[in-house]
């Protein structure tokens, strides 16, 4: 299996992460590679389920670690039922969010400690880990402003955000090899060149 080949597109809520990866990944398959597209949360029948519980709006609580389980949940389905099975013919992988976004937003922002979301995700997982890392970056109050609509955590506003884009910058400074980082301030087409020359160079 090929994880060079399975390609996260991460950032805060509005980076432009699905504008940028659907770009991608027609770049790609213009040039003759088979791309399988997969977004987190969902991606699988059961997936999708759990995606409702967790984004959502309604008046009930979700607790922290309740919130972290569901999203690993989720992708070792997707993990299973999608993701190997696609590396394994020799596809490329482009997914809209990924384990990274667990590390960043419940690990770090959250401040569950992304050590103890990474494992508990890599149970799951069973070695199914994205080979790079695409982080578009972009002012988190100038992402949010790109939102078509609030889910149920871009809701809880800016403060978040920033705690989730610090958390993006550690986890890029921890593991550099693995990422790809974008300016997504710039016209969209120099974002979508800059992730393309990104993922040509690195799979
Ligand atoms: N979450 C998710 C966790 O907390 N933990 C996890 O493990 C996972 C997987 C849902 C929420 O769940 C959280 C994170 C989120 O809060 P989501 O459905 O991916 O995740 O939600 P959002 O990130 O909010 O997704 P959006 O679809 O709203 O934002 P995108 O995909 O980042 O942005 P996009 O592409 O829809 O829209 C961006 C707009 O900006 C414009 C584009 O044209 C578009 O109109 N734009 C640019 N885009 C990119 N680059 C540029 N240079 C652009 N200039 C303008």
């Amino acid at each position: 299996m090929t994880m060079q080949r399975y390609i996260a597109f991460e950032g805060v809520d509005g980076a432009g992460k699905t504008t940028v990866a659907l770009a991608v990944a027609e770049r790609l398959r213009f040039a003759g590679h088979d791309v399988c597209f997969v977004r987190e949360p969902g991606g699988t029948a059961t997936g999708e389920m759990i995606r409702s519980v967790l984004l959502d709006r309604g008046d009930r609580d979700v607790d922290p670690w309740a919130e972290a389980l569901l999203f690993a949940a989720g992708r070792a389905q997707l993990a299973v039922e999608v993701v190997g099975p696609a590396l394994a013919a020799g596809s490329f992988v482009l997914s809209d969010r990924s384990v990274y976004s667990s590390l960043a937003y419940q690990g770090g922002a959250r401040g569950l400690g992304i050590d103890a979301v990474r494992s508990v995700n890599e149970a799951g997982l069973r070695g199914v880990w994205p080979g790079l890392v695409v982080l578009l970056r972009v002012d988190p109050a100038l992402a949010l402003g790109r939102e078509d609509e609030a889910d149920r955590i871009s809701v809880e506003g800016l403060g978040l955000q920033q705690r989730v884009a610090a958390a993006y910058d550690q986890l890029e400074q921890a593991d550099p090899e693995r990422f790809v980082v974008v300016d997504a301030v710039a016209p969209l087409h120099e974002t979508v060149e800059a992730a393309l020359a990104g993922v040509v160079a690195r799979s």
